[in-house]
Parts: C-alpha cells; structure tokens; sequence
C-alpha cells in the first residue's frame, strides 16, 4: 500500500517599504494558517551578522559586495525553506529577493547585474506587496537609525518595488493597501493568502525557480 503524497507547502513573501506593516502581518498570517518565518535578512548567521554590522552603519562595504551578501543570506536559508515546504509546512518570508534589487538598484547598481545572483531561488507561490504612501507611513513615527532609512531612498525604492510583480518568472503577486486598519490589511492578506494555498493543492506543481 502507498502512502498518499503530502502536498508540499506555499512559499509566500512579503514586501513593503520600511513601516508598511510587514512584520506585524507576516506574524498575524503565520499565527493563522499555521506557518515558518523566515526574515530577511536573517542577521543571526556569519553572513547575517556582516549585513547587521553595514545596516547599522558599524561597518562599510562596497555596493555590489553587500548585494552579494545579502543573496548569500538568503541561499544559505534556501535547503530550510525547501526541506520545509516538502515536509507540508507553509513558508512566509518578512522580506526576499526584491527587497534585494529595489535597495541596491536605488543606490544606482544596474537592475540586471543586481538580478542575476537571485536567479534560481525558490519562486514564491505568492508575493503580498504592501502598499503604502509616504505621507501614511510618516504618521508610523520617525525613521530608526539605519542604513537606508531615509525619505530619498525609501522613494526611489517604492517605485522600483511597485515594478518588480511585472517582471517575468516572479510568480503571482499581489498589491495590498497597506494604509487600512491593521484587521483589514490582515484579512486582504489572508484572502489572497487561501487562494494561493489552494492553487498549489490543486496544482500539486513542484517548486519553481524564481527568475528562469
Ligand atoms: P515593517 O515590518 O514593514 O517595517 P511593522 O509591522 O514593524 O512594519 O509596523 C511598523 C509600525 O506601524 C508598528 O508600530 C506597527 O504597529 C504599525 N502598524 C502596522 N500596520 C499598521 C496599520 N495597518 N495601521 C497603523 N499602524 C500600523
Ligand atoms: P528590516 O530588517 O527592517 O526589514 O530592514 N535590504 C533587505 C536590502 O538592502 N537587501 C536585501 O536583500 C534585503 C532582504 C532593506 C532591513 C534593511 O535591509 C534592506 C532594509
Ligand atoms: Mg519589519
């Protein structure tokens, strides 16, 4: 007698500009449908401490070496997230491989070249976009200390983010208003969140790669 197959899990990603609401609805949608979190970056590794440091302005580094790492943060997690969704369990990322290009192409580093280390990584089943306006996100209080937190670079990083779900072999993607009450947010999220499991169930397809 076979066993039945276990359907594997949904890799879902969430996105936003810094104060969209990310954390706060990546951990609301875990607590729900019952899943692993991943954040990137993850700064508890040997690379995630090296990008932690550069975040925190204790260190600097080349532009296109940061890119690099910052990749490198999120191969080193790819054999969990895979083993995961295998064993049935769904995966929610607070943050991926657009974060990626969005931060290092508003320094100014071409789109392609900040692309190609990324190529391959697991495709999400689904990417929330939370949209949110500068205005709206004014009101969340004052930017943090940070590398990037800072008006010029939060806008050119919404323009290129908002482009990104139009790009080829992203998988689906979704824009959230992410300007609601933190309920409403939560339950577009998760409206799109159940589709997405359910397509995947239905489908029984493998994981895709993103960007091939
Ligand atoms: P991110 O992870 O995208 O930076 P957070 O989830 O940490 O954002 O939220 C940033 C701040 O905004 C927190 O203080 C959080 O409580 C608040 N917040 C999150 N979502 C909403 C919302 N929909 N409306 C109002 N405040 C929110
Ligand atoms: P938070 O920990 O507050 O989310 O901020 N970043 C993130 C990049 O520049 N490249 C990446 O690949 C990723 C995942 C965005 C982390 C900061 O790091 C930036 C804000
Ligand atoms: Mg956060």
């Amino acid at each position: 007698l076979g066993a039945a197959k276990k359907v594997r899990g949904a890799l879902i990603v969430i996105e936003g500009l810094d104060r969209a609401g990310k954390s706060t609805q990546v951990s609301r949608i875990a607590q729900s449908i019952t899943a692993k979190t991943i954040k990137f970056p993850e700064r508890t590794t040997p690379i995630g401490k090296m990008i932690d440091s550069y975040l925190g302005k204790m260190s600097e580094m080349d532009d296109h070496a940061i890119h690099l790492l910052f990749s490198a943060n999120r191969w080193e997690k790819v054999d969990e997230i895979l083993r995961s969704l295998d064993d049935g369990q769904h995966v929610i990322c607070d943050r991926y491989a657009f974060s990626g290009i969005a931060y290092s192409c508003a320094k100014g580093l071409s789109h392609d070249w900040c692309r190609s280390p990324d190529v391959g990584l697991p495709l999400p089943d689904l990417t929330l976009f939370l949209s949110l306006t500068p205005e709206v996100a004014a009101q969340r209080g004052a930017y943090g200390e940070e590398r990037y937190e800072v008006v010029a670079i939060q806008e050119k990083v919404k323009t290129i983010l908002s482009q990104l779900g139009s790009e080829t072999n992203v998988g689906p993607w979704q824009t959230i208003d992410a300007g609601q009450d933190i309920d409403k947010v939560t339950e577009d999220c998760l409206a799109e969140v159940k589709k997405a499991i359910d397509s995947v169930q239905l489908k029984g397809a493998p994981i895709g790669k993103l960007f091939t």
